[in-house]
């Protein structure tokens, strides 16, 4: 455990330093999320600004019993990112209402996460087996599926759930790797639930990661926060300011950090200075938008078909429901 922390602090030290020393400053999105941007996220997702967990979740509220008959009940789930399961639990309401023993696999990097929404659901869903995998997505994936392959008492019929729009996160290239890795580990009668962010008016889009509220700006800040805290740097984050826009040559949200004025910041695990022009950025995310000719290429280049796409009235999110082609 000690072992493999320092590993994941050497791996976050190598990537500031090569991020912050490059004529682009950027930072890898993956590290937004430690214990205080995990919980930053949380209040991001009822922002009134912030539409997409809402809409998704109403989405799934309308159309979990079609995806439940869809799937049929003899089915095993794993999730990927599964977060707190709120959103997975709708689904599971319906799945677990048949009365059938499921197993469902919530895999994310935060235990902590895991054992509060295990607990949970273990009392909200006496049927239901939850075996949660503290990992990343493939080594989690892997391990679920070892675990299923091994057990005759759970279903080897799979649904992947991948929701909130995480895939947007990903650039074009490794979202389709990473439903190709996918395509190649699932059979042909298994499933995957994904979620989309759709393209919509820029003015929606703008607000949604620019909330009145300031926990946008909280969250990306948290990031000069988190090196400040386990790299021994002496950011200072009054110096820093929030700054999102959609970029509609890209089609996607970007997310930076923008100095206010020139400085210099010592990093002392890595003990070298960095400088910093004023009005220079750290890119720290993109979130790309869809739309569903994209998901459907997509789907296509990587091996599946679209079975369904459950969308709300605006169109501003699509649960797509692929199979293996
Ligand atoms: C996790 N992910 C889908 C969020 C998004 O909308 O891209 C992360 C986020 N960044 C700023 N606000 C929310």
């Amino acid at each position: 455990m000690a072992l493999q922390q320092n590993r994941e602090l050497e791996e976050f030290a190598d990537e500031v330093a090569r991020g912050l020393a490059i004529h682009n400053k950027t930072l890898n999105s993956k590290y937004l999320y430690d214990k205080v941007g995990s919980q930053l996220f949380e209040q991001i997702c009822i922002q009134p600004e912030y539409y997409l967990t809402r809409t998704e979740t109403s989405i799934l509220n309308k159309h979990a019993h079609v995806i439940a008959k869809l799937t049929g009940t003899n089915i095993s789930i794993i999730e990927l990112g599964s977060g707190s399961s709120s959103k997975t639990t709708i689904l599971l309401s319906h799945l677990a209402s048949q009365k059938k023993r499921i197993f469902y696999f919530p895999i994310d990097v935060s235990k902590s996460i895991l054992t509060d929404s295990a607990r949970r659901l273990e009392s909200q869903f006496p049927n239901i087996n939850i075996i949660g995998i503290p990992s990343s997505y493939n080594i989690g994936f892997e391990r679920a599926a070892k675990r299923i392959a091994c057990d005759d008492k759970i279903s080897d019929r799979k649904l992947v759930v991948f929701l909130g729009s995480s895939i947007g996160n990903f650039e074009l290239a490794h979202a389709r790797h990473l439903l190709e890795t996918l395509r190649e580990r699932l059979d042909t009668n298994d499933f995957l639930l994904v979620g989309f962010d759709l393209q919509k008016e820029v003015s929606v889009l703008n607000a949604a990661y620019n909330d009145k509220a300031g926990m946008t700006a909280r969250f990306n800040l948290n990031l000069l926060g988190r090196i400040n805290r386990e790299l021994g740097s002496k950011f200072d984050l009054g110096k820093f300011a929030h700054c999102a826009f959609y970029n509609e040559d890209k089609q996607r949200i970007e997310m930076h950090l923008v100095s206010k004025a020139e400085q210099e910041v010592y990093v002392g695990a890595l003990d070298t200075v960095f400088a910093f022009r004023k009005g220079e950025t750290i890119h720290t995310e993109n979130s790309y938008k869809y739309n569903l000719d994209q998901i459907a290429m997509l789907a296509e280049e990587s091996g599946f078909a679209i079975n369904r796409n459950f969308t709300d009235k605006k169109k501003w999110f699509d649960l797509a429901f692929f199979s293996p082609a």
